[in-house]
């Protein structure tokens, strides 16, 4: 079934110069890049788009390090996108992440952990809609 997902190649991977390695994982895969667009995060976009942390206890470590420079945001499409983009991007903590998954291979990072991607129907509405505002 063909499904949409969003994910952001986040300021630590755009500065590594890391988009285009990132970007080829899934075009690899199979899946079709529908939008594509660079820009930095306001102070109220990350704000928004991480709403469900706000309770958090790393919510300013984590809007402060979006806003933080350049992200590339991007939607995709093709069979089972949100589940199998989870699966590829690995778990949060880059440390932990399986070798052959995107964190698993690029990064050591929590904040800083190379991509982020939308985990149900409901976040990618919500992202897709702050990101491509
Ligand atoms: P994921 O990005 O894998 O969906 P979430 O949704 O649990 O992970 O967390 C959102 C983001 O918050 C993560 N990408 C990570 O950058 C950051 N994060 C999660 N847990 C922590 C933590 N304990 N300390 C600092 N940052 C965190």
């Amino acid at each position: 079934m063909a499904e949409k997902t969003l994910f952001i190649v986040k300021p630590d991977a755009v500065s590594r110069n890391l988009v285009g390695k990132v970007i080829l994982r899934f075009e690899r895969k199979g899946f079709k890049i529908l939008k594509l667009k660079m820009f930095i995060f306001t102070q109220d976009q990350a704000e928004k788009f991480y709403d469900v942390h706000k309770d958090k206890s790393f919510f300013g470590e984590l809007t402060s390090f979006i806003t933080s420079g350049p992200v590339v945001a991007a939607i995709i499409e093709g069979n089972n996108a949100i589940a199998t983009t989870r699966i590829m991007i690995g778990a949060t903590k880059s440390f932990e992440a399986e070798p052959g998954s995107i964190r698993g291979d690029f990064g050591l990072g929590l904040s800083d952990n190379i991509i982020h991607a939308s985990d149900s129907q409901e976040s990618f509405d919500h992202e897709s809609r702050i990101a491509f505002e």
